[in-house]
């Protein structure tokens, strides 16, 4: 008789922004224009500029990140003051425009979330984004009570370095109280993947247009998305995608041919 110890899967743990609904270009984005317009700023990030500034993790990082690589007239010392002012507002328009329903969640993601919680594995969001953020998401969902599905939500709040830090797996796993090993992330970018990977978590990638050329070695498998009946995921990279849709049994055998 062979006995092994394979670990079986416990979590899956979901980015937020660029995974579970495409947030950035159409929300994040559109909000940071809403903030600069009413405090009379004059800048705007289209949509290829932002894809450039999506290089640094957080909201206010990459502004501040903004203001000290462009030519803005705003003296230093007055910076962090106007960081916390453009992100309250732009805090307050990204919530406006996700209850207009600005942004529609990602193909399969419902989905997915819908099959794990109904066979009872533990679901979990590790994100960069501000909690609120995540709340007004998943308030709006076509789902009721989808929020009360996750066991624990890491946002910005609960940490002081972003991804690919990873310091918010790190704690996803502390509070679940489970090894990388027992866990799935989904994700979509490299600092997400990144952070995952050095959190000693297998992740699953979906790409989007921000993310497609980013370098996702060593990922369990990269998929266009997580599928849904009649519009199948496309296969990208790392292990083969062996149905239509990444289900859970697809996750499962990913994670098990990891160990
Ligand atoms: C993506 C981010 C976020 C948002 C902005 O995080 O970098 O910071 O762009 O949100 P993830 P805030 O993909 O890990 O969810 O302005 O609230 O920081
Ligand atoms: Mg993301």
């Amino acid at each position: 008789m062979c006995f092994s110890m394979t670990k079986t899967l416990h979590a899956l743990i979901f980015d937020v922004d660029g995974t579970l609904a495409d947030t950035e270009r159409d929300g994040h984005r559109v909000a940071f224009n809403e903030a600069f317009v009413a405090l009379g700023l004059g800048w705007e990030w289209d949509v290829a500029f932002y894809g450039e500034l999506l290089a640094v993790a957080g909201g206010r990082e990459r502004l501040l990140h903004f203001m000290q690589r462009h030519d803005v007239n705003v003296p230093i010392g007055q910076r962090d003051e106007l960081v916390k002012t453009v992100h309250r507002i732009k805090t307050e328009a990204y919530a406006r425009l996700m209850r207009e329903g600005a942004i529609a969640w990602r193909p399969g993601v419902l989905r997915l979330l819908e099959e794990a919680h109904s066979r009872g594995l533990t679901l979990a969001i590790a994100t960069t984004t501000t909690r609120s953020n995540v709340d007004v998401l998943l308030e709006q969902a076509p789902v009721e009570g989808i929020a009360s599905w996750f066991s624990t939500i890491a946002a910005a709040e609960d940490f002081s370095i972003k991804k690919p830090d990873p310091g918010v797996y790190r704690c996803v796993l502390e509070r679940l109280a489970l090894a990388g090993s027992e866990c799935i992330a989904i994700e979509d970018s490299q600092a997400g993947f990144e952070a995952a990977r050095a959190a000693g978590i297998g992740t699953v990638v979906t790409v989007n247009d921000y993310t497609r050329s980013h370098d996702f070695t060593g990922a369990l498998s990269v998929v266009s998305d997580l599928g849904e009946s009649g519009q199948p995921a496309r296969h990208v990279g790392g292990m083969p995608l062996e149905r239509d849709c990444v289900d859970v049994q697809q996750l499962e055998r990913w994670h098990h041919l990891l160990r």
